[in-house]
Protein backbone atom coordinates (compact mmCIF):
# COMPACT_ATOMS: atom_id res chain seq x y z
CA UNK A 1 0.00 0.00 0.00
CA UNK A 2 1.37 3.94 -0.54
CA UNK A 3 0.82 4.22 3.32
CA UNK A 4 -2.79 5.83 2.69
CA UNK A 5 -5.35 4.18 5.30
CA UNK A 6 -8.41 2.82 3.18
CA UNK A 7 -11.57 2.13 4.68
CA UNK A 8 -13.24 -0.91 4.01
CA UNK A 9 -16.61 1.58 2.32
CA UNK A 10 -14.24 3.43 -0.41
CA UNK A 11 -12.43 0.12 -1.32
CA UNK A 12 -16.50 -1.83 -1.84
CA UNK A 13 -16.53 1.75 -4.10
CA UNK A 14 -14.00 1.13 -6.09
CA UNK A 15 -14.51 -2.03 -6.50
CA UNK A 16 -18.12 -1.57 -7.48
CA UNK A 17 -16.47 1.30 -10.12
CA UNK A 18 -15.43 -2.24 -11.65
CA UNK A 19 -18.87 -2.91 -12.59
CA UNK A 20 -20.10 0.00 -14.61
CA UNK A 21 -23.76 -1.74 -14.80
CA UNK A 22 -23.51 -1.78 -10.59
CA UNK A 23 -26.69 0.46 -8.98
CA UNK A 24 -25.36 0.86 -5.94
CA UNK A 25 -27.47 -1.28 -4.18
CA UNK A 26 -24.70 -4.23 -3.90
CA UNK A 27 -22.63 -1.42 -2.25
CA UNK A 28 -24.85 -0.02 -0.16
CA UNK A 29 -25.86 -3.70 0.85
CA UNK A 30 -22.34 -4.34 1.55
CA UNK A 31 -21.91 -1.33 3.68
CA UNK A 32 -25.18 -2.17 5.91
CA UNK A 33 -23.03 -5.42 6.50
CA UNK A 34 -20.51 -3.81 8.24
CA UNK A 35 -22.28 -1.79 10.39
CA UNK A 36 -23.72 -5.25 11.59
CA UNK A 37 -20.30 -6.96 11.87
CA UNK A 38 -19.45 -3.99 13.96
CA UNK A 39 -22.10 -4.08 16.33
CA UNK A 40 -21.59 -7.81 16.96
CA UNK A 41 -17.95 -7.49 17.10
CA UNK A 42 -18.48 -4.85 20.07
CA UNK A 43 -20.77 -7.59 22.12
CA UNK A 44 -18.00 -10.37 20.83
CA UNK A 45 -15.71 -8.20 23.06
CA UNK A 46 -17.35 -7.84 25.84
CA UNK A 47 -19.10 -11.76 25.73
CA UNK A 48 -17.25 -12.97 28.71
CA UNK A 49 -18.00 -9.78 30.83
CA UNK A 50 -21.69 -10.14 29.71
CA UNK A 51 -21.75 -13.63 31.14
CA UNK A 52 -20.44 -12.96 34.39
CA UNK A 53 -22.69 -10.08 34.68
CA UNK A 54 -25.67 -12.10 32.86
CA UNK A 55 -25.18 -14.35 35.35
CA UNK A 56 -26.75 -12.00 37.82
CA UNK A 57 -29.55 -12.21 36.27
CA UNK A 58 -31.73 -11.40 32.92
CA UNK A 59 -30.51 -7.86 32.69
CA UNK A 60 -26.76 -6.71 32.47
CA UNK A 61 -25.92 -3.17 34.65
CA UNK A 62 -26.79 -1.89 31.84
CA UNK A 63 -30.14 -2.74 31.43
CA UNK A 64 -29.36 -4.60 28.41
CA UNK A 65 -31.97 -8.01 28.23
CA UNK A 66 -28.52 -10.56 28.14
CA UNK A 67 -28.71 -12.42 25.05
CA UNK A 68 -26.88 -15.15 23.55
CA UNK A 69 -24.45 -14.16 21.21
CA UNK A 70 -25.28 -15.88 18.36
CA UNK A 71 -28.91 -14.52 18.27
CA UNK A 72 -28.06 -11.01 18.86
CA UNK A 73 -25.63 -11.72 15.91
CA UNK A 74 -28.83 -13.02 14.10
CA UNK A 75 -30.76 -9.80 15.06
CA UNK A 76 -28.28 -7.49 14.21
CA UNK A 77 -27.27 -8.64 10.36
CA UNK A 78 -31.52 -9.46 10.02
CA UNK A 79 -32.49 -5.85 11.35
CA UNK A 80 -29.61 -4.17 9.78
CA UNK A 81 -29.87 -5.61 6.31
CA UNK A 82 -34.07 -5.88 6.01
CA UNK A 83 -34.59 -2.26 5.59
CA UNK A 84 -32.85 -0.38 2.71
CA UNK A 85 -34.20 -2.29 -0.08
CA UNK A 86 -31.33 -4.15 -1.22
CA UNK A 87 -32.79 -7.89 -0.10
CA UNK A 88 -35.68 -9.88 -2.25
CA UNK A 89 -34.78 -12.76 1.37
CA UNK A 90 -32.66 -14.00 3.27
CA UNK A 91 -31.69 -17.41 4.65
CA UNK A 92 -29.51 -18.12 8.33
CA UNK A 93 -27.97 -21.24 9.99
CA UNK A 94 -30.17 -20.00 12.46
CA UNK A 95 -33.25 -20.20 10.79
CA UNK A 96 -34.84 -22.97 9.42
CA UNK A 97 -37.15 -21.12 6.80
CA UNK A 98 -36.00 -18.74 4.10
CA UNK A 99 -36.48 -15.14 6.07
CA UNK A 100 -39.01 -12.69 3.80
CA UNK A 101 -38.51 -8.87 4.04
CA UNK A 102 -41.19 -7.53 6.28
CA UNK A 103 -43.98 -6.18 3.99
CA UNK A 104 -43.52 -2.75 5.72
CA UNK A 105 -40.42 -2.45 3.60
CA UNK A 106 -38.65 -1.95 -0.19
CA UNK A 107 -37.96 -5.79 -1.65
CA UNK A 108 -34.25 -5.38 -3.68
CA UNK A 109 -32.55 -7.96 -6.32
CA UNK A 110 -30.34 -9.64 -3.68
CA UNK A 111 -30.14 -12.66 -1.38
CA UNK A 112 -28.34 -12.61 1.43
CA UNK A 113 -27.05 -16.21 3.06
CA UNK A 114 -25.17 -15.75 6.48
CA UNK A 115 -24.10 -17.70 9.44
CA UNK A 116 -24.67 -15.25 12.20
CA UNK A 117 -21.90 -16.77 14.48
CA UNK A 118 -20.04 -19.12 13.38
CA UNK A 119 -18.08 -21.39 16.22
CA UNK A 120 -20.38 -20.17 18.78
CA UNK A 121 -19.61 -22.97 21.01
CA UNK A 122 -15.76 -21.63 21.21
CA UNK A 123 -17.11 -18.36 22.66
CA UNK A 124 -16.75 -19.42 26.35
CA UNK A 125 -13.48 -20.74 26.06
CA UNK A 126 -12.42 -17.31 24.25
CA UNK A 127 -11.69 -19.05 21.30
CA UNK A 128 -11.82 -17.39 17.77
CA UNK A 129 -15.19 -17.16 16.13
CA UNK A 130 -16.57 -15.73 12.83
CA UNK A 131 -19.80 -14.67 10.75
CA UNK A 132 -19.59 -15.67 7.23
CA UNK A 133 -21.85 -14.55 3.99
CA UNK A 134 -22.83 -15.17 0.79
CA UNK A 135 -24.18 -12.94 -1.81
CA UNK A 136 -27.10 -13.64 -4.88
CA UNK A 137 -29.17 -12.20 -7.22
CA UNK A 138 -32.76 -12.88 -7.25
CA UNK A 139 -33.02 -14.87 -10.56
CA UNK A 140 -37.38 -15.27 -9.85
CA UNK A 141 -39.80 -13.10 -11.22
CA UNK A 142 -41.60 -11.15 -8.69
CA UNK A 143 -40.48 -8.83 -5.78
CA UNK A 144 -40.87 -11.35 -3.20
CA UNK A 145 -37.49 -13.72 -2.40
CA UNK A 146 -38.40 -17.83 -2.98
CA UNK A 147 -36.09 -20.56 -2.02
CA UNK A 148 -35.08 -20.89 -5.94
CA UNK A 149 -33.28 -17.37 -5.58
CA UNK A 150 -31.34 -19.32 -2.92
CA UNK A 151 -30.66 -22.50 -4.12
CA UNK A 152 -27.85 -21.47 -6.61
CA UNK A 153 -24.60 -22.83 -6.85
CA UNK A 154 -21.19 -21.47 -5.47
CA UNK A 155 -20.92 -19.87 -9.17
CA UNK A 156 -23.07 -17.73 -9.41
CA UNK A 157 -22.07 -15.72 -6.12
CA UNK A 158 -22.22 -11.82 -6.51
CA UNK A 159 -19.52 -11.92 -3.41
CA UNK A 160 -18.83 -13.61 -0.42
CA UNK A 161 -16.52 -13.12 2.85
CA UNK A 162 -16.20 -13.58 5.94
CA UNK A 163 -15.34 -11.89 9.74
CA UNK A 164 -12.84 -13.25 12.48
CA UNK A 165 -13.28 -12.09 15.82
CA UNK A 166 -9.76 -12.90 16.91
CA UNK A 167 -6.61 -11.16 18.43
CA UNK A 168 -8.31 -8.28 15.55
CA UNK A 169 -11.49 -8.06 13.81
CA UNK A 170 -11.04 -8.53 9.92
CA UNK A 171 -13.58 -8.77 7.29
CA UNK A 172 -11.99 -10.99 4.30
CA UNK A 173 -14.07 -10.36 1.12
CA UNK A 174 -14.54 -10.95 -2.55
CA UNK A 175 -16.71 -9.68 -5.35
CA UNK A 176 -14.82 -11.55 -7.67
CA UNK A 177 -11.98 -9.03 -8.35
CA UNK A 178 -9.40 -10.65 -6.01
CA UNK A 179 -9.59 -11.21 -2.11
CA UNK A 180 -9.15 -8.44 0.57
CA UNK A 181 -8.88 -8.15 4.29
CA UNK A 182 -9.62 -5.46 6.32
CA UNK A 183 -8.53 -4.79 10.24
CA UNK A 184 -10.94 -3.21 12.68
CA UNK A 185 -9.61 -0.26 14.65
CA UNK A 186 -11.60 0.00 17.58
CA UNK A 187 -10.11 3.68 18.18
CA UNK A 188 -11.97 4.97 15.31
CA UNK A 189 -14.34 2.15 14.40
CA UNK A 190 -13.51 1.71 11.28
CA UNK A 191 -12.25 -1.19 9.21
CA UNK A 192 -8.88 -0.27 7.43
CA UNK A 193 -7.22 -2.23 4.32
CA UNK A 194 -4.59 -4.11 5.61
CA UNK A 195 -4.31 -7.21 3.55
CA UNK A 196 -4.99 -6.05 -0.29
CA UNK A 197 -4.88 -8.99 -2.93
CA UNK A 198 -4.82 -11.95 -0.81
CA UNK A 199 -2.94 -14.81 -2.62
CA UNK A 200 -2.95 -18.16 -0.90
CA UNK A 201 0.47 -20.17 -0.92
CA UNK A 202 0.28 -22.97 -3.75
CA UNK A 203 1.65 -25.06 -1.05
CA UNK A 204 1.42 -25.36 2.29
CA UNK A 205 2.57 -27.52 5.49
CA UNK A 206 -0.03 -27.23 7.58
CA UNK A 207 -2.88 -29.80 7.62
CA UNK A 208 -6.23 -29.02 9.64
CA UNK A 209 -8.97 -31.73 10.32
CA UNK A 210 -10.25 -33.12 13.48
CA UNK A 211 -8.01 -36.04 13.79
CA UNK A 212 -10.86 -37.33 16.61
CA UNK A 213 -12.38 -39.01 13.67
CA UNK A 214 -9.86 -40.76 12.10
CA UNK A 215 -11.44 -44.00 13.06
CA UNK A 216 -13.85 -43.24 10.54
CA UNK A 217 -12.45 -41.44 7.72
CA UNK A 218 -12.46 -43.08 4.02
CA UNK A 219 -9.69 -44.62 2.96
CA UNK A 220 -8.75 -42.19 0.59
CA UNK A 221 -8.75 -39.27 3.29
CA UNK A 222 -6.90 -41.81 5.58
CA UNK A 223 -4.15 -42.75 3.87
CA UNK A 224 -3.55 -38.78 2.11
CA UNK A 225 -3.49 -37.59 6.17
CA UNK A 226 -0.94 -40.88 6.99
CA UNK A 227 1.10 -39.40 3.59
CA UNK A 228 1.47 -36.33 5.32
CA UNK A 229 2.77 -37.31 8.40
CA UNK A 230 5.51 -39.43 7.01
CA UNK A 231 9.32 -37.79 6.91
CA UNK A 232 10.16 -36.41 3.53
CA UNK A 233 12.15 -32.95 4.02
CA UNK A 234 12.22 -32.57 0.25
CA UNK A 235 8.13 -31.98 -0.26
CA UNK A 236 8.19 -30.26 3.91
CA UNK A 237 7.12 -33.60 5.23
CA UNK A 238 5.64 -33.69 8.09
CA UNK A 239 3.30 -31.38 7.75
CA UNK A 240 1.91 -29.79 11.00
CA UNK A 241 -1.91 -30.16 12.10
CA UNK A 242 -3.69 -27.46 13.41
CA UNK A 243 -7.14 -27.53 14.01
CA UNK A 244 -9.05 -24.52 16.40
CA UNK A 245 -12.77 -26.20 15.12
CA UNK A 246 -13.98 -22.78 14.09
CA UNK A 247 -14.29 -22.54 10.50
CA UNK A 248 -13.81 -19.23 10.25
CA UNK A 249 -10.23 -19.83 11.64
CA UNK A 250 -9.45 -22.50 10.17
CA UNK A 251 -9.68 -21.30 6.79
CA UNK A 252 -8.18 -17.78 7.51
CA UNK A 253 -4.96 -19.94 8.66
CA UNK A 254 -5.11 -21.69 5.84
CA UNK A 255 -6.11 -18.65 3.15
CA UNK A 256 -2.79 -16.53 4.86
CA UNK A 257 -0.54 -19.47 5.46
CA UNK A 258 -1.14 -21.73 2.62
CA UNK A 259 -1.83 -25.45 3.53
CA UNK A 260 -5.21 -27.73 3.49
CA UNK A 261 -8.63 -27.82 5.44
CA UNK A 262 -10.58 -30.96 5.37
CA UNK A 263 -13.97 -31.67 7.19
CA UNK A 264 -14.59 -34.72 5.19
CA UNK A 265 -17.83 -37.15 3.87
CA UNK A 266 -16.73 -39.51 6.51
CA UNK A 267 -18.16 -39.90 9.58
CA UNK A 268 -20.71 -37.78 7.91
CA UNK A 269 -20.39 -34.13 6.27
CA UNK A 270 -21.25 -31.08 8.95
CA UNK A 271 -20.75 -28.04 7.00
CA UNK A 272 -23.59 -26.14 4.87
CA UNK A 273 -23.24 -25.53 1.74
CA UNK A 274 -25.04 -22.31 1.07
CA UNK A 275 -23.42 -20.14 3.73
CA UNK A 276 -20.17 -21.84 5.07
CA UNK A 277 -19.06 -24.01 1.78
CA UNK A 278 -19.50 -22.07 -0.96
CA UNK A 279 -18.42 -18.20 0.39
CA UNK A 280 -15.44 -19.94 1.88
CA UNK A 281 -14.48 -21.90 -1.79
CA UNK A 282 -15.31 -18.26 -3.92
CA UNK A 283 -13.03 -16.84 -1.71
CA UNK A 284 -10.39 -19.41 -1.20
CA UNK A 285 -10.76 -19.65 -5.36
CA UNK A 286 -10.65 -15.94 -6.13
CA UNK A 287 -7.28 -16.02 -3.40
CA UNK A 288 -5.69 -18.86 -6.20
CA UNK A 289 -6.73 -21.83 -4.13
CA UNK A 290 -9.08 -24.83 -4.32
CA UNK A 291 -12.16 -25.79 -3.01
CA UNK A 292 -13.94 -29.68 -3.41
CA UNK A 293 -16.05 -31.98 -1.67
CA UNK A 294 -13.45 -34.76 -2.54
CA UNK A 295 -15.32 -35.75 -5.87
CA UNK A 296 -16.17 -32.10 -7.86
CA UNK A 297 -15.28 -28.66 -7.21
CA UNK A 298 -17.72 -27.14 -4.34
CA UNK A 299 -18.87 -23.97 -6.78
CA UNK A 300 -20.38 -25.98 -8.53
CA UNK A 301 -22.47 -28.22 -6.32
CA UNK A 302 -25.84 -27.77 -7.69
CA UNK A 303 -27.94 -26.98 -4.21
CA UNK A 304 -31.42 -28.96 -2.97
CA UNK A 305 -32.14 -27.45 0.19
CA UNK A 306 -31.37 -24.32 2.70
CA UNK A 307 -29.51 -26.14 4.87
CA UNK A 308 -27.50 -29.08 3.08
CA UNK A 309 -23.92 -30.13 4.26
CA UNK A 310 -21.48 -30.88 1.71
CA UNK A 311 -17.51 -32.35 2.29
CA UNK A 312 -15.68 -29.51 2.71
CA UNK A 313 -11.62 -29.58 1.65
CA UNK A 314 -9.96 -26.45 0.73
CA UNK A 315 -6.68 -24.78 0.56
CA UNK A 316 -3.38 -24.54 -1.71
CA UNK A 317 -3.83 -25.58 -4.63
CA UNK A 318 -0.99 -28.40 -5.00
CA UNK A 319 -2.27 -29.57 -1.53
CA UNK A 320 -6.19 -29.97 -2.74
CA UNK A 321 -5.51 -31.05 -5.98
CA UNK A 322 -3.10 -34.60 -3.92
CA UNK A 323 -6.09 -35.15 -1.60
CA UNK A 324 -7.91 -35.23 -4.99
CA UNK A 325 -5.43 -37.77 -5.88
CA UNK A 326 -5.69 -40.04 -3.09
CA UNK A 327 -9.27 -40.25 -2.72
CA UNK A 328 -10.12 -40.72 -6.62
CA UNK A 329 -7.58 -43.53 -6.48
CA UNK A 330 -10.34 -45.17 -4.04
CA UNK A 331 -13.24 -44.67 -5.94
P1 LIG B 1 -16.00 -30.62 14.76
C1 LIG B 1 -18.27 -25.10 14.55
O1 LIG B 1 -19.20 -25.77 15.39
C2 LIG B 1 -18.35 -25.74 13.17
O2 LIG B 1 -19.64 -25.60 12.64
C3 LIG B 1 -17.31 -25.12 12.25
O3 LIG B 1 -17.08 -23.78 12.54
C4 LIG B 1 -16.10 -25.99 12.48
O4 LIG B 1 -15.23 -26.04 11.36
C5 LIG B 1 -16.73 -27.37 12.74
O5 LIG B 1 -18.03 -27.13 13.26
C6 LIG B 1 -15.95 -28.18 13.73
O6 LIG B 1 -16.59 -29.46 13.84
O7 LIG B 1 -16.89 -31.81 14.46
O8 LIG B 1 -14.57 -30.87 14.30
O9 LIG B 1 -16.09 -30.12 16.17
Amino acid sequence: MDGKLVTIQTHIVQQQQLHPEASGHFTALLWDLVLAVKMIAREVRRAGLIDILGAIGRENVHGDEVKKLDEYAQERITESLCQNGHLCCMASEERAELIPIPTRYRKGKYVLLFDPLDGSSNIDVNISIGTIFSIHRKITPGDDGRLEDCLQPGTKQAGAGYVIYGSSVMLVYTVGHGVHGFTLDPTVGEFLLSHPDIKIPPKGRIYSINEGNAQAWDPGTAEYVHHLKQRDPATNRPYSLRYVGTLVADVHRTLINGGIFMYPASPKPKLRLLYEANPMAMVVEQAGGRATTGRERILEVQPTELHQKVPLILGSTEDVKAYEEFVQRKR
